[in-house]
């Protein structure tokens, strides 16, 4: 995919602030601190588009991202983050849920997983979540570039050790927003999915 242009569209908490035009969208999700932000920066070849920050819990709302006045990309705000209350937590899963279970124009969600670690519990509940809703899945592993090429098997035997990957509409890369690795092909994959 050539990217021509991106640039912050809207945020949204609710379905009547979605975007109202037809495009496709391709959605983000993972654990707070996972690398989304970084993710949809590094591959639109944007510095700061997305804030990324060291501190978890930054993406409180759904944005949207439009590229090349085509499609969305979604950064979902990371789940898991300790620190946000119990509350904040239970808005955040049903307004996450509102947006995957009812939003048409969604045609692919991007499962980050920190390469670092096991997939948790809530990368497994978002993953057979995502298999039930029967949205094509695109697992990516995250910070690869702190993984030793030697651990690169580990990383895979990880994934495939938590996660079912013999889903029809499955496929897995690994990926770093510092080396770059794999940039192109997941910009393949979006496009394939629009
Ligand atoms: N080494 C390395 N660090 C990364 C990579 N991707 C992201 N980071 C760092 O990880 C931290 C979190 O990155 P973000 O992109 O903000 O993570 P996020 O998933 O958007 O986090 P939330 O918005 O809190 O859900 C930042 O300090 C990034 O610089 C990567 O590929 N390699
Ligand atoms: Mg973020």
């Amino acid at each position: 995919m050539i990217i021509k242009n991106s640039e912050y569209a809207l945020s949204a908490v609710r379905e009547d602030q979605f975007p109202k035009d037809d495009f496709s969208e391709i959605a983000l999700a993972g654990r707070s601190n996972v690398g989304k932000s970084s993710l949809i920066n590094t591959l639109l070849k944007r510095k700061n588009l997305a804030r990324t920050s060291s501190q978890p819990g930054k993406t409180q709302t759904l944005n949207f991202y439009r590229v090349n006045d085509s499609f969305y990309l979604v950064d979902v705000p990371g789940y898991g983050y300790a620190k946000v209350s119990q509350k904040k937590r239970q808005e955040f899963g049903e307004m996450i849920q509102d947006y995957l279970e009812t939003r048409e124009n969604l045609k692919g969600l991007i499962i980050l997983i920190d390469s670092r670690h096991e997939p948790t519990k809530d990368d497994i509940a978002m993953y057979e979540y995502a298999q039930y809703l029967n949205l094509p899945i695109l697992v990516v592993a995250t910070k690869m570039d702190k993984i030793k090429k030697s651990q690169t098997n580990k990383v895979m035997n990880n994934l495939k050790k938590n996660l079912d990957l013999s889903y029809e509409n499955v496929d897995v890369l690994t990926f770093s927003s510092v080396s770059k690795l794999h940039v192109n092909e997941l910009g393949d994959w979006i496009e394939s999915h629009l």
